[in-house]
C-alpha cells in the first residue's frame, strides 16, 4: 500500500542524525545563535491604516489585519534597507557569543529575501533595493565562522494557496489533511484577500514555489547549517518527501521538527517561546526559540523588552538542560537593528566573554534542581567539571551544592580565577564564597572533581 511505502521512505530518510551523530557535534557545543525575522513586514512595523495590530507577531500584520494581497504587496514598493549591512549582523551576533544565524528566508507572508526564480515576489524583483540579501549573510557568515541556517515557511504562504487553511489546520488541529480539504478552504476563505495567487491549488504551490526555492537555498549559498521548517500542519506526506529530498544537496544540514508532524521528526524539538521543564525533555535535541519583545518581526511601538539579565538567565537555564537558545533579532525597514536589540546582545556578549566556558560545549547538569541557580557540566577522561551560574548570591557566603558524590579537587570563581574553599558536608559541597558576586547576573563557580 502506498502509506505503508511512504512511511517506510520517512522511517529510512527521517532524521539523518541517528546514522550520523558526529553531524550534530557543532550545534551541541554552540548552544547560543541568532533568530532574524526580517521582510515586508517590518515597513508596516505592526501598524495598518493607522490601527496597531494587536495579536500576535508583528511578522504576522498581512493576515491579523487581513490585508488584501495586492495591497501588501505595495508596501514592498517602498522597501529599500540602504542601511542593510550583513557584516554588522554577523559581527553583533558573533561579538554576543551566538555560534549560528538563523534567518527567515521566506515567511508566511510568502516574500523571499532572496532572488528567486520560482517567484517574483521577493527583495531582488519586488522592492527598490532590488538585491538579494541572503548571499552578503552568507558571505559574511563564512568570513566571520558563523554557521548560517534559513527558516522557510514550507506549508503556509499567504501568496499562495494553503495560507487561509494553515491558520483552520492550527486552529482546529488538522493533520495529515488530503490536499483537496486545504485547497476548498482557501478558496472559500482566502477571497477576502483578493488574492493575486501565483498558484491554483497547494499541490501546485509546492511543485512550483517551495520545492525550487528550497533548492536554490540549499544550492545558491555555499554550506547551510540549519534548515528551519515553519508550520507542520497543513501538509501532505507527498509535499515533506519532496521538500525533504532535497536536503541531500546539504548533506550534513541540521532540520528542525516543523517540517510535518509527527512523520517527519528532524532532528531538533522546537519549544517556543519556553523552556522546558526537565519532566518534558525525552533525550531529544531541543532548541528554544525566543523574542527579546514578544514580536519576531520588528514593531515601532513596544515595551515589553526583556532585560539582558533575563535573557542570560533563559541561556544559563536552557544550557542547564541541554538545549540551544535561538534568540530573535527584529530589523528595522532601514537594515539595522533595535537599539535594545543591540543593547541586550552588548550586554550578553559581555557576559559571554567572561563566562562562555559554562555554556559552550557543556552538557546538561547532573545535579537536582538548584534554588540558588543553574549547573552545566563537562565531563573529560578523569574528571568531572561543574559551571555553577549563581542567580542569587548566599547572603551566609556558603554555597550549598546538593548531590556532589565526587571528591572537589578545585573550587574557582571563572571571572578573575579566585580559588576558593569548599568541604564536603554529608554528599553536599559546601563552598565558601566572597562577599559579593563578582559580576551580575550569573557569576559561575567552576567545580573540578575527581573521577566520573
Ligand atoms: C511560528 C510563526 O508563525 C511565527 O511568526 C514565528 O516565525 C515563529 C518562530 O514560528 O509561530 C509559532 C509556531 C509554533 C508554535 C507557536 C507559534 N507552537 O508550536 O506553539
Amino acid at each position: 500500500r502506498i502509506e505503508t511505502v511512504i512511511l517506510t521512505c520517512i522511517f529510512l530518510t527521517g532524521s539523518a542524525s541517528a546514522q550520523r551523530p558526529d553531524r550534530m557535534t557543532w550545534w551541541r557545543e554552540a548552544r547560543f545563535g541568532m533568530f532574524i525575522h526580517w521582510g515586508v513586514y517590518a515597513q508596516l512595523a505592526g501598524v495598518y491604516n493607522g490601527h496597531e495590530q494587536l495579536r500576535g507577531g508583528a511578522e504576522w500584520i498581512m493576515n491579523r489585519s487581513k490585508i488584501p494581497v495586492a495591497e501588501y504587496q505595495a508596501y514592498a514598493k517602498v522597501f529599500n534597507p540602504v542601511k542593510f549591512d550583513a557584516g554588522e549582523w554577523v559581527r553583533a551576533a558573533k561579538d554576543a557569543g551566538m555560534k549560528y544565524i538563523v534567518i527567515t528566508a521566506k515567511h508566511h507572508d510568502g516574500f523571499a529575501l532572496f532572488k528567486s526564480a520560482a517567484s517574483k515576489w521577493n527583495i531582488a524583483d519586488a522592492t527598490p533595493y532590488g538585491k538579494d540579501v541572503l548571499k552578503p549573510l552568507a558571505e559574511a557568515c563564512k568570513k566571520y565562522g558563523v554557521k548560517l541556517g534559513f527558516y522557510y515557511s514550507q506549508a503556509q504562504d499567504w501568496n499562495n494557496p494553503g495560507g487561509a487553511a494553515a491558520r483552520k489546520v492550527a486552529a482546529e488541529g488538522w493533520l495529515n489533511p488530503d490536499s483537496a480539504k486545504i485547497d476548498a478552504y482557501t478558496k472559500e476563505h482566502n477571497g477576502h484577500w483578493d488574492p493575486v495567487q501565483e498558484t491554483a491549488t497547494f499541490a501546485q504551490y509546492i511543485d512550483e514555489v517551495a520545492v525550487p526555492q528550497v533548492k536554490e537555498l540549499m544550492t545558491n549559498y555555499g554550506d547551510v547549517a540549519v534548515l528551519w521548517w515553519d508550520t507542520p500542519t497543513n501538509m501532505t506526506d507527498d509535499a515533506a518527501l519532496k521538500l525533504q529530498a532535497l536536503l541531500k544537496l546539504q548533506p550534513d544540514i541540521i532540520t528542525n521538527d516543523r517540517l510535518k508532524r509527527p512523520n517527519f521528526p528532524g532532528d531538533t524539538k522546537t519549544p517556543e517561546q519556553k523552556i522546558p521543564n526537565l519532566s518534558e525533555l525525552d533525550g531529544k535535541d531541543w532548541e528554544t526559540c525566543m523574542t527579546m519583545n514578544g514580536t519576531w518581526g520588528y514593531r515601532t511601538s513596544d515595551n515589553n523588552w526583556k532585560p539582558a539579565e533575563t535573557l542570560i538567565r533563559n541561556l544559563c537555564d536552557i544550557s542547564s538542560k541541554g538545549g540551544n537558545y535561538l534568540l530573535n533579532v527584529g530589523p528595522k525597514p532601514d537594515g539595522t537593528f533595535p537599539q535594545q536589540s543591540t543593547d541586550a546582545l552588548k550586554a550578553i556578549g559581555s557576559w559571554m566573554r567572561v563566562n562562555g566556558e559554562a555554556i559552550y560545549a557543556t552538557k546538561a547538569s547532573p545535579l537536582p534542581e538548584l534554588a540558588w541557580g543553574r549547573c552545566t557540566r563537562k565531563d573529560d577522561k578523569t574528571s568531572t567539571t561543574l559551571y555553577l551560574s549563581v542567580f542569587e548570591w548566599p547572603k551566609d557566603g556558603k554555597l550549598v551544592v546538593p548531590g556532589i558524590t565526587l571528591a572537589a579537587t578545585k573550587v574557582t570563581l571563572l571571572a578573575g580565577g579566585k580559588v576558593l574553599q569548599s568541604h564536603d558536608n554529608n554528599g553536599q559541597l559546601v563552598i565558601d564564597l566572597p562577599a559579593r558576586p563578582p559580576g551580575k547576573p550569573a557569576s559561575v563557580v567552576k567545580v573540578t572533581l575527581k573521577g566520573k
